[in-house]
């Protein structure tokens, strides 16, 4: 059997399987279609059938979340929990709370999730889950009451040994916050059982920082590799969350030019550069628009939509906010306008059309589950200072950080190379990540 013919069965079986998940079968295409070479030099892989497994979530929870709301109306919103591969190390993986979450994104995001920890080298498995539920426009106290019901189940499905949550997309250090404050009461336990905690209650410094900050120290290796860095570069970065706001502070003072930024409403254009301060000030306090950046400087632009912040010329791209955010269109817009790297600070924000472009084009491109490894590689860092009950000074952890992205991006480069396809991070990604998952499963047997 050809190896084309390998993975394109596996990948018809996955769709048969798991219809109307098209962000599932988007993030499975691109694993199998890089792990070839290795299917053709390693058949016992094949024979135990390693990627059947891998590709099959071990534990899928879906369960129903009601709360009231500050009108006293009963809401119900639905609460996921995807369990996809423990072969490495307990569950780990962040929840995303947006509107758009259903079965299919939560197993995109798990998927994605198992061969980044793999990637890190630090021992965690993955999962990933969330809601439908969307904190925006919601009171603290309405956060509160649908985090505790979110935990009133969730509570007998995880553990710091089973399964430790962190956030993601609409869950901070204030949803982690009510969560782990639930889980503690339902439990009698205080333990490490979410990462993302606040530093007073055993969270771990340079956290918050790290996926923004990861993100960059990746994409720094990639810049050394063109024997070039930061310095007066013009970068765009979307989003304006928590990975946006450190990408942004990280290039910043390696000397970079952050010019954009956007929501899901639009996008700011500062030639200037972007005041970081009136951003955090905006997002981190008051929960506001991006668009209200334009009354503190008054020479940015507003446009409205968020598409068109890759029509601005720019050195290095870093997509920081969603999925499919970026397309073959924007893509080439990017090309042309002689951009030399881009990283993905959110997961799969390229669309496959889009990588293709960059990887044609010779642009560097850094791919999500490799860039953006910061935050989980962080949040394991969490999880053994509370095993230890200690914690690290910023310096410490900051110095692992860059450590273990220097070390992912090896990784990424000495695989692509070893398989035939010097350059490709995404292959060397998918090679990399795969192999660790997968010799971890060979050696645990059929379980
Ligand atoms: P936040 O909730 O802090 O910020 C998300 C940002 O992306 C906001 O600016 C938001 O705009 C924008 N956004 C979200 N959804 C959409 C959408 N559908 N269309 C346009 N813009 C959108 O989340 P994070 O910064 O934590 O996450 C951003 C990305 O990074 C996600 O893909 C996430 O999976 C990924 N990631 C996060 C990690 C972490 O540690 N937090 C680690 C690794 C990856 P608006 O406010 O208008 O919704
Ligand atoms: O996508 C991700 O890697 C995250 N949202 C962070 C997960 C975590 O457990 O810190």
């Amino acid at each position: 059997m050809g190896m084309k013919k390998f993975a394109e069965e596996i990948l018809a079986m996955v769709a048969a399987r798991n219809p109307a998940e098209p962000e599932f079968l988007q993030a499975v295409h691109e694993v199998l279609e890089s792990i070839e070479p290795v299917i053709e030099k390693r058949p016992e892989i094949a024979k135990l059938k390693i990627v059947e497994r891998i590709v099959e979530p071990e534990r899928q929870v879906m369960f129903r979340v009601p709360w009231v709301n500050d009108a006293g109306e009963v809401q119900v919103n639905r609460g996921f929990r995807v369990q996809f591969n423990s072969a490495l190390g307990p569950y780990k993986g962040g929840l995303r709370f947006h509107p758009s979450v259903n079965l299919g994104i939560i197993k995109f995001l798990g998927f994605e999730q198992v061969f980044k920890n793999a990637l890190t080298g630090t021992p965690i498995g993955g999962g990933k889950g969330g809601s439908d539920f969307d904190p925006k426009g919601k009171s603290d106290m309405e956060v509160m009451r649908f985090c505790q019901s979110f935990m009133n189940e969730l509570f007998r499905h995880i553990g710091p040994d089973t399964d430790v949550p962190a956030g993601d997309i609409g869950v901070g250090a204030r949803e982690i916050g009510f969560l782990f404050g639930q889980y503690k009461k339902l439990t009698n336990t205080f333990n490490g059982v979410l990462t993302g905690k606040g530093i007073g209650y055993g969270g771990s410094l340079v956290r918050k920082e790290a996926t923004g900050y990861g993100l960059v120290y990746f994409t720094t290796r990639m810049l050394e590799a063109r024997k070039t860095d930061w310095k007066n570069k013009t970068v765009v970065i979307s989003g304006s969350g928590n990975v946006a706001i450190y990408a942004v502070e990280k290039a910043q003072s390696l000397g970079a030019k952050v010019v954009a930024l956007s929501d899901s409403n639009g996008y700011i254009y500062d030639p200037d550069g972007i005041k970081l301060d009136t951003v955090k000030r905006i997002k981190e306090v008051e929960r506001g628009r991006i668009k209200e950046y334009i009354a503190d400087h008054p020479k940015a632009e507003y446009h409205e939509g968020c598409k068109g912040i890759w029509t601005i010329p720019c050195d290095v791209a870093l997509p920081c906010a969603t999925q499919n955010e970026l397309d073959g269109k924007d893509a080439e817009i990017l090309v042309r306008n002689k951009c030399i790297a881009v990283a993905e600070g959110a997961n799969m924000p390229s669309t496959p059309e889009a990588v293709k472009v960059f990887l044609d084009a010779g642009v560097s491109f850094g791919p999500a589950k490799a860039a953006n490894a910061g935050g989980v590689a962080t949040s394991a860092l969490e999880m053994s200072q509370n095993s230890m009950r200690m914690s690290w000074p910023f310096e410490e952890v900051d110095m692992r950080l860059r450590q273990i992205m220097d070390g992912i991006y090896k990784q990424c480069d000495q695989a692509a190379e070893a398989y035939g396809a010097k350059g490709n991070l995404v292959i060397g990604a998918n090679i990399a990540g795969f192999l660790r998952v997968a010799d971890a499963m060979l050696a645990q047997g059929l379980v």
